[in-house]
Formats: C-alpha cells, sequence, structure tokens
C-alpha cells in the first residue's frame, strides 16, 4: 500500500476509534457484545483483511502498518479489536505465513470479507507447553479424523473457519508430532461450550470447542505437509505478539490521557491534584512506559518487516508493553482515587481488561523464558 492511501487508513480508524467505538463503550459493557452495526462499519472499512495479502482481496499491511492500526484500536475497549483480532492475526496468519496457494485461494478473500477465524492451539492439559496438546488427527485413507478439546478460543462460537492443532503423530508426544489443520466451524462434530466468565473484556467471546470424530479431508493440512504445525504455530505466535505488544501501547496511551484529564478537573486541598508532584510522578511513570512500549513495538515491527529472526525481542516486547500496560493501568486507578474504584469511570474497567495481556499469547513468564533462552543458546549453552 502506497504511503498516502495507508495515511487516509490510518487516519479513517483514528476518526472511527473517536467517534464511534469510544462514544459506544458503555454500550458494549452493558450488553456484553460489540453491537452488529459497528461490526458491519468494520467490514465495510476493509478492517477483517488488514494483513490478508492484496492478491486475496486483503489490503495487506506490512507488521509496522498493522501495529499502527492497531495501536489505534488499542485506544478503545478491548473488545471492538477482538471482533477482528483473530481474523487479522492468529487465526489467518497460519495460511497466509504457510498455506498452500489453492488454500490461501479458498480461505483468505473469505477471510478478508468479515468471516471471523479462530486459533485453536490452547487445551485444558497444554496452555503455556503448547507442544504437549492431546487433540488427535488420525489418518483413514484421504481424511483426517480429529477428536479433542480446545479450550479459552478466542472467537470460536462466531469463527467460520478455526486453525486447528493436533497430533497426527501419537508416537511422537512433542512439537514434531503436531500439525495445523483448515477445519470449517461448522463440519460436522464440532461443537462449542458456552460463553466463558470472565474477570473483563466484556463483549468479547471466548469457549470450548469440542471436536468428535470430525472429518477434513487430508487436503486441509496447512502447507500440506504433517509435522510441520508447532512451527507455524510459534510463527504466528511472533506476529501476534507484536499485534499486542501494538494494542497494550494503544490503551497505555489512553490510560495516560484518562489519569492526566481527571488530575486536572479533580480538586482537593483547593487545588487540582495534578499540581501535585506526586500525582506529577504517576503520570510521568505511565508516559515513560507509554512511550517505551510503543518505541519498542514499532522498531521490532520495522526488523519483522525486513526479514530478520526476532523472536527473542518480540518476546521482549511482548513482555514489557503488557507488563507496562499493567501498571499504567494499577496507576491510572491510583489517580483516579476511590472514583478508579468504581465502576462508572472506565478506568476500574479497564484495569481488568488489561490483565489478561499478560497472560494470552503466552505468560510473562513465557516470554522471560524465550529471551533467556535465546541469549544462553547465543553464548553456546545447550539448553
Ligand atoms: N519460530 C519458528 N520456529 C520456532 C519458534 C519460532 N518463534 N519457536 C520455536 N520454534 C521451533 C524450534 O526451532 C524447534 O524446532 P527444531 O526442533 O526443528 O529445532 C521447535 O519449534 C520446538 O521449539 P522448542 O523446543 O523451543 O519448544 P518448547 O516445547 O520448548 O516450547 C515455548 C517453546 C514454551 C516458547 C512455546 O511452547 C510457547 O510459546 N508457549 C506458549 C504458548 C502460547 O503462547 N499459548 C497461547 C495460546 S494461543 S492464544
Amino acid at each position: 500500500m502506497d504511503q498516502d492511501t495507508f495515511s487516509l487508513l490510518l487516519d479513517t480508524v483514528r476518526r472511527f476509534v473517536d467517534e464511534r467505538l469510544i462514544p459506544n463503550e458503555d454500550r458494549v459493557e452493558e450488553e456484553d457484545a460489540v453491537p452488529q452495526e459497528i461490526i458491519a462499519e468494520m467490514t465495510e472499512m476493509g478492517l477483517f483483511g488488514l494483513t490478508v495479502p492484496e492478491e486475496y482481496g486483503g489490503l495487506g499491511l506490512t507488521m509496522s502498518e498493522e501495529a499502527q492500526v492497531i495501536f489505534e484500536l488499542g485506544r478503545t475497549s478491548f473488545a471492538y479489536r477482538s471482533v477482528i483480532g483473530t481474523t487479522v492475526g492468529i487465526g489467518s496468519q497460519g495460511i497466509v505465513m504457510d498455506g498452500t496457494e489453492e488454500q490461501k485461494s479458498e480461505w483468505l478473500p473469505q477471510l478478508a470479507g468479515g468471516m471471523m477465524a479462530s486459533f485453536a492451539l490452547t487445551e485444558p492439559d497444554a496452555g503455556s507447553d503448547a507442544a504437549s496438546i492431546k487433540t488427535t488427527a488420525t489418518r483413514d485413507g484421504d481424511i483426517y479424523r480429529i477428536n479433542g478439546t480446545k479450550r479459552y478460543i478466542t472467537n470460536a462460537p462466531r469463527a467460520g473457519m478455526l486453525t486447528v492443532m493436533a497430533r497426527t503423530d501419537k508416537s511422537e508426544p512433542g512439537a514434531k508430532g503436531i500439525t495445523a489443520f483448515i477445519v470449517p466451524a461448522g463440519a460436522k462434530g464440532i461443537s462449542f461450550g458456552k460463553a466463558d466468565k470472565k474477570m473483563g473484556q466484556k463483549g468479547t467471546v471466548t469457549s470450548d470447542v469440542i471436536f468428535e470424530d470430525v472429518e477434513v479431508p487430508a487436503s486441509s493440512i496447512i502447507g500440506g505437509e504433517p509435522g510441520r504445525g508447532f512451527k507455524t504455530a510459534m510463527k504466528v505466535l511472533d506476529r501476534g505478539r507484536i499485534h499486542l505488544s501494538a494494542l497494550s501501547s494503544g490503551m497505555c496511551h489512553r490510560l495516560v490521557k484518562e489519569s492526566v484529564e481527571y488530575s486536572v478537573q479533580r480538586k482537593q486541598f483547593g487545588q487540582p491534584i495534578a499540581a501535585f508532584q506526586l500525582v506529577q510522578g504517576l503520570i510521568a511513570d505511565s508516559r515513560t512506559d507509554a512511550y517505551a512500549a510503543w518505541c519498542m513495538t514499532r522498531d521490532v515491527a520495522r526488523r519483522f518487516d525486513e526479514g530478520e529472526k526476532v523472536s527473542r525481542d518480540v518476546a521482549s516486547t511482548k513482555y514489557f508493553a503488557s507488563e507496562a500496560l499493567g501498571r499504567c493501568a494499577d496507576r491510572a486507578v491510583q489517580v483516579h482515587g476511590g472514583a478508579g474504584y468504581m465502576a462508572e469511570y472506565k478506568v476500574e474497567r479497564f484495569y481488568r481488561d488489561v490483565r489478561l495481556m499478560r497472560i494470552y499469547e503466552g505468560t510473562s513468564q513465557i516470554q522471560q523464558t524465550i529471551i533467556a533462552k535465546a541469549l544462553l543458546r547465543e553464548a553456546g549453552m545447550q539448553i
């Protein structure tokens, strides 16, 4: 996309966030759903196709461009971003990165047009240890039969397509036995658990997905070759973690704004609390976190686009940005004092919403191990 067209898109998204999404935040919270007309507007704007290459009907944004759009969506309730998040990110990227030409032609135009995609990796007994998944896909002639349960799958009940990681080689208990499949969400034998009740992020949808003898053709293996699903998942998560870092950065900036605005209008001891240096310290620390998170995100996204191997620094960025966001939310509540604990002020909601960022697509502790492992391997240690 040329620079002028991208600037126009970014401007449109920025205005959409300010004029349509932020004003509807309370409605999303009350109804626990993103209004259908807003989802329709997002589809119309092409937001589902942000990362689908242009030849398949999408906008074909680079990682750097995607990060800038997601930063803008990060300035409002996360439920909006979640509508497009799995389609733009982890749900579609396996096909974009490793799919065959037939798979791309069949699925990507549908995703760009608004079909939701989900990424089904996590299971009841396999979270951080993603290589230990138990869902099986057993070959029977030209088909595979999938059995197992996936857990906390974002957007699953409203998805049209699932990227499913399953074990095709039972003699191989680790990463090498895993294969990624494209599975239509309406396939016979798939059922969904009831919507999970969560700490925050009202308006987002997650649930179990249960596979009982779900038959898919062998041609639905992403890339056509079994045993490569774990690497596909890890590559997808590398990109997904930059996406989440951009989202965290956007919300850090929103929380700084909320803190500044409240501290200027709230008076105590005869003057705005913003006049007190201890309050200024809280705001300055949050601005510093917000700035650092966004700088790291921009840098790693640019290097990702240049083809550099950045998994270690993606982990650092996701780790820093999500932890920084937790600190910004905590300080925003502190600046608001008693009001910060009340549901009528938005920082109470954001405080709960952002807690997930330090957990999903790899906990902070998993990011730490990725960083340390990479450094120790560079130093020649067998680990
Ligand atoms: N890109 C490409 N390949 C990668 C990779 C990456 N970022 N990370 C690992 N791999 C490859 C490795 O090179 C290795 O391949 P070889 O055997 O050919 O060398 C293979 O994948 C296995 O890697 P590793 O031994 O590091 O795997 P581990 O089982 O130790 O797991 C962690 C690695 C813990 C990092 C991984 O399981 C993980 O990210 N867990 C968190 C999962 C997660 O984010 N879940 C969220 C659910 S999705 S919302």
